[in-house]
């Protein structure tokens, strides 16, 4: 099963909103088939996995035990059920790493294979299948996007320097090179990327992923007037783009596909003025289908979002050796448990769950 897990990993970045798989076929004691989920839309693990054993081998597949980290689907998506596969294969044994919380699964691909009289052993590793998905698993629990808080602060607790009195706060690079790369890697790993309207106006941002191999999330910004610029680099076409605002709406909701967002361009999302913006944000993320977000600021949508209690990770880049004395606070943390935490230079990553969170 960790085999499975390693395997399921190579897809990350790759097949949001899908989970991550990968799945092993065993005889005795050896190997005889691998495979993984490793795009959105094609195969699933363990299709890949049967279709990897070498002609030679195929004769033992009615004798083997396929382990896989997550339960054999039992329904027609994009590609036919899994648990059919390993019934027409005579595939004796699944072990399964955790149940899909999927609704269209969520059991049935267990029922279905023993049903046909296979034998399934659940909850092999579960804590560690489940962790690996926690994107997947928050999203069809909670019906909200995986939510990734991440903020940089010099040593005294600041995240920009102080307005000026007569205009904008002078532009204070506080975290370095070796973490502005890793935050990169971190954009590449998540669906969408939000930021409020300041700091798309202040730090002009381009939020895609320069320092790091690995595709652009989706770029989301709030601007309930829509008076935000257009020579802003977000407005630009190296990645999608959604506006959440109180004017505009142009996307086809009744038909939302991942795919439909990774087309560079910009569109619009309306958002009423009635209700609290985080959880009609976290609602209209759930509709486009966005599994997971990382929230790059600035301070005061980092905060509402933590006062909702809407979030699951918070990753704290403190530059230990900055002070300035004045200027923006960070945000303030709420029942935050200690996961991580390591050193990059002078730069400390601290990374917290939110413990009222399952995933956490
Ligand atoms: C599996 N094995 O490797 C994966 C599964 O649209 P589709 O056909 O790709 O189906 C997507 C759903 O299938 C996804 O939401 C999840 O419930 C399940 N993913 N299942 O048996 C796999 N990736
Ligand atoms: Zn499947």
């Amino acid at each position: 099963m960790q085999r499975c897990l390693n395997l399921a990993q190579l897809g990350a970045g790759k097949v949001a909103p899908n989970p991550m798989v990968g799945a092993i076929l065993v005889y005795g004691d050896r190997i005889i088939g691998e495979g993984y989920h490793q795009e959105y839309g094609k195969a699933h693990a363990e299709v890949n996995c049967i279709g990897s054993v070498r002609p030679d081998d195929r004769p033992l597949i009615p004798k083997s035990t396929l382990y896989v980290s997550l339960e054999p689907c039992a329904h027609f998506g994009k590609t036919p059920p899994c648990a059919d596969l390993v019934i027409k294969q005579k595939i004796p044994r699944v072990v399964v790493g955790c149940r899909d919380p999927f609704e269209q699964v969520n059991g049935k691909g267990i029922e279905k294979l023993e049903a046909a009289g296979v034998e399934v052993i659940p909850g092999m590793l579960e804590e560690d299948c489940r962790m690996l998905n926690r994107r997947f698993f928050g999203f069809h629990t909670l019906r909200r996007p995986y939510v990734v808080l991440k903020w940089a602060q010099t040593a005294d607790g600041r995240i920009a320097a102080a307005p000026l009195t007569n205009g904008q706060p002078e532009r204070l690079l506080i975290s370095n090179a070796c973490s502005n790369r890793l935050v990169h890697r971190w954009r590449s790993e998540e669906v969408g990327i939000l930021v409020g309207t300041n700091t798309a106006l202040l730090d002009d941002p381009g939020l895609t992923t320069r320092l790091w191999p690995g595709s652009n999330p989706v770029r989301l910004v709030i601007d309930m007037d829509l008076k935000l610029p257009g020579h802003l680099q977000l407005f630009n076409s190296d990645a999608p783009t959604v506006v959440f605002n109180l004017h505009k709406h142009s996307l086809p909701f009744d038909n939302i596909s991942p795919g439909l967002l990774r087309e560079n361009g910009i569109s619009y999302y309306q958002v009423s003025s009635n209700t609290s913006l985080v959880p009609q944000l976290m609602n209209a993320l759930y509709r486009l289908n966005i599994l997971s977000v990382l929230v790059e600021g600035g301070g005061r949508l980092l905060q509402s979002i933590i006062d909702e209690g809407l979030w699951d990770e918070a990753r704290i880049i403190t530059n230990e050796t900055l002070t300035i004395g004045k200027g923006l606070p960070a945000p303030a943390l709420k029942n935050q448990k200690l996961r991580q935490a390591f050193m990059l230079g002078a730069d400390q990553v601290k990374i917290y769950a939110n413990q009222n969170m399952q995933t956490s």
